[in-house]
């Protein structure tokens, strides 16, 4: 059975990372059914002039719903973003597997609130540059797949 997967990427963080999210989603798709592709798509905006008549209240909760049938989440933390924050909180109380993605490159500097919930298992953080990201993505889902 194909393996759920909900990718996390900034959205009202800031839309500077959206070219890495699609070659994610892109890669993703190999392995599963992604839930959010969205969240890659150009077109979404920070402002949302691409006018998403959803209320608030209808994202969080078609999200959370999301993440409950989610096998995998996988989140580009480098842009920092309080929804993806909060998914991943949500995914770890849960007990699920999640995979975040930071790219040093940036300058920036990781919230220690995710570097440090790494706990080698359930929970990875992985450092790589952008060429790397899909590499990155292949070896991990070989792993989770040869694990289940
Ligand atoms: O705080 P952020 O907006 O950066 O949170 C981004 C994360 O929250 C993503 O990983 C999404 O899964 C989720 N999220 C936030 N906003 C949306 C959304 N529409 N649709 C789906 N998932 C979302 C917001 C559109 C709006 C800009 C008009």
């Amino acid at each position: 059975m194909a393996l759920n997967i909900y990718f996390c990427g900034s959205i009202r963080g800031g839309r500077e990372d959206v070219a890495i999210y699609q070659k994610i989603v892109q890669k993703l798709k190999k392995f599963g059914k992604v839930l959010t592709e969205h969240v890659s798509h150009a077109g979404l905006s920070e402002r949302g002039e691409d006018a998403a008549c959803e209320g608030d209240r209808a994202i969080h909760d078609r999200d959370v719903e999301w993440l409950q049938k989610a096998d995998v989440i996988v989140a580009e933390v480098t842009q920092p973003s309080l929804g993806v924050g909060y998914e991943l909180g949500r995914a770890a109380a849960m007990h699920k597997r999640i995979l975040c993605l930071f790219r040093p490159s940036s300058g920036r500097v990781l919230s220690a609130m995710i570097r440090g919930a790494e706990n080698g298992s359930l929970f990875q953080v992985r450092d790589y540059s952008e060429e790397q990201a899909e590499t990155i993505v292949e070896d991990y889902f070989r792993m989770v797949v040869s694990s289940t």
